[in-house]
């Protein structure tokens, strides 16, 4: 899987009873080994601006709003606007990805692998040189 794209989550439940939502079977593309999330953005901040040489994540906005625009080692560019929280984005690996937030945003990411700086590429420059290898 080398593109990015949208996952739509079962959604269990009513607007009476409350909504449920479930990331099982082919929808959990990997097994995870850590699952984090990040809240409290302001507005006015982009955070991202890296890739990752092997993890591969599945992004949701349990709440709020996160527009995400990615770009593939084959330099295809995708734009994501998740807005419900039975909405997720699978990222492969090596892709640069960059998300702004609504104030009220908690964005949740199960995470293929466990936190290692060493998978970062944090220099644009050096994402377009290894991608044009
Ligand atoms: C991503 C997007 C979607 C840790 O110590 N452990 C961790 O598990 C993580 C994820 C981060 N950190 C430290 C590393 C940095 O000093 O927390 C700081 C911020 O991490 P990062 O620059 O990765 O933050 P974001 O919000 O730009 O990116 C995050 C994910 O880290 C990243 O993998 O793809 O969300």
């Amino acid at each position: 899987m080398n593109e990015p794209y949208l996952i739509n989550f079962p959604k269990i439940g009513s607007l009476e009873t409350g909504y449920l939502s479930i990331c099982e079977n082919e929808k959990l593309l990997f097994i995870p080994k850590r699952i984090y999330w990040t809240y409290l953005t302001p507005e006015n901040i982009e955070r991202g601006g890296h890739a990752h040489i092997e993890l591969e994540q599945i992004l949701v906005a349990v709440a709020g709003k996160i527009d995400l625009t990615i770009q593939t080692f084959d330099k295809k560019l995708f734009e994501f606007h998740l807005d419900q929280p039975n909405l997720g984005v699978y990222i492969p690996k090596k892709s640069w990805r960059k998300m702004k937030y609504s104030s009220n945003a908690v964005q949740m990411c199960i995470a293929s692998l466990e936190y290692d700086e060493d998978d970062y590429i944090r220099d644009y420059e050096k994402f377009i040189q290894l991608s044009t290898k």
